[in-house]
């Protein structure tokens, strides 16, 4: 049987046409999601109803058909899976019962963990088997978590923050403390992950979006380190499963991060300099993305040009379509099949 094309390019092989998916192709710009989300009691509701998921996760590939599918869920059901308090309120997003302390440890459990994340594995193979089910039998299927330092962030500092000022201070403050928080993380993620690779997912992404805000000694200790655990061990079980790491906004650390990490694809966000993206980071790895979403949002002839510099730029190794970061709710679904169509021209 052919590779899956997405898969293919993840192990390294440039395609002519570039594979495409979107972060964030499920949610809130298309109609179909926003109905379903009014008739569920509340967004955590639909992410552990297995059955949602699925739907969610299906409804861009259904209108698009994009080479990947990721699962509908979120990176913060770890920390609640932790035991940790949790809410997604209309208008302000996640809400969390900060924790700024070691001593506060002690409310959280590993063992757990599966209580709560059950339901999320049972939506992974339900999305395999819809997938090819509806016969979207090339479309690869995308596991993910949040990284241990942005997973942090939101347990430190309870809710998004455009600096996380309590989560730099105590790891600033007591390292040792904070270190016991990052690897009660780091343990929960590779189980979370390998369970959702049993369960069917063909690729796992590494989302962190927060690790821009950390200098360079901070970034090898908190990003760095707690990445290459994660890939090391998912490597020992799981060797044949490519990892796609996201540092959102790490600029010239990238670099450190692609060849320290282990992981095996790039995810790059927008403000990355396409020319620098290529020559160093495209040599060693194969990249992902990186249209500034808000082209997506404005569509026309800028969109266009704006996409066809990125695959321009990325046009001599393994290259994947994606935006630099999730698509703008308030994107018009005409812009989404607009781009796929250029993209696949
Ligand atoms: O309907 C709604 O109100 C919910 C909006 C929403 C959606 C659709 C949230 C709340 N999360 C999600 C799904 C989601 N989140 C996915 C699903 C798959 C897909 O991409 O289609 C993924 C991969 C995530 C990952 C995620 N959640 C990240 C990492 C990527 C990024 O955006 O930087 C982060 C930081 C979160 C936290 C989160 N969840 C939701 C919101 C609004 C936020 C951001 C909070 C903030 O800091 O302001």
């Amino acid at each position: 049987m052919q590779e899956k094309p997405y898969l293919s390019v993840l192990k390294g092989k440039k395609l002519d046409t570039p594979p495409i998916w979107f972060m964030r192709q499920a949610g809130r710009y298309l109609p179909e999601y926003r109905a379903l989300r009014q008739k569920s009691g509340g967004f955590l509701d639909m992410v552990y109803n297995p059955d949602t998921a699925c739907e969610i996760t299906m409804q861009p590939i259904r209108r698009y058909g994009m080479d990947a599918a990721i699962l509908f869920s979120d990176i913060l059901v770890i920390p609640h899976a932790l035991g940790q308090n949790l809410d997604f309120i209309e208008g302000k997003g996640p809400v969390l019962e900060s924790i700024r302390s070691e001593k506060a440890l002690a409310d959280l459990h590993l063992e757990n963990i599966d209580k709560t994340l059950n339901p999320v594995y049972e939506a992974v193979s339900k999305i395999r088997d819809q997938l090819s089910k509806e016969n979207f039998g090339q479309t690869t299927l995308i596991g993910f978590a949040g990284s241990p330092w942005t997973i942090a962030c939101y347990m430190v500092d309870g809710m998004g923050s455009k600096d996380f000022t309590h989560t730099k201070s105590w790891a600033f403050q007591d390292e040792n403390g904070f270190s016991k928080l990052i690897d009660l993380i780091t343990n929960a993620t590779i189980h979370y992950l390998e369970k959702q690779i049993e369960a069917g997912a063909e690729a796992i992404q590494l989302f962190d979006s927060w690790c821009g805000i950390l200098d360079e000694i901070s970034f090898n200790r908190w990003v760095i380190e707690p990445t290459a655990k994660i890939v090391e061990k998912l490597k020992i079980k799981y060797p044949d499963v490519p990892i796609i790491g996201f540092p959102r906004n790490a600029g010239l650390l990238y670099e450190p991060y692609v060849q320290e990490t282990g992981i095996d694809a790039v995810s790059l966000d927008y403000q990355l300099p396409l020319s620098f993206a290529a020559k160093c980071l495209q040599t060693k790895v194969p990249v992902q993305g990186n249209l500034d979403p808000s082209y997506l949002l404005a569509g026309g002839i800028r969109m266009e040009e704006a996409a066809r510099d990125v695959l321009k730029a990325f046009s001599k190794g393994p290259h994947i379509f994606n935006l630099g970061h999730g698509v703008i709710k308030e994107t018009s679904p005409e812009h989404v099949e607009q781009l796929i169509e250029l993209i696949r021209a």
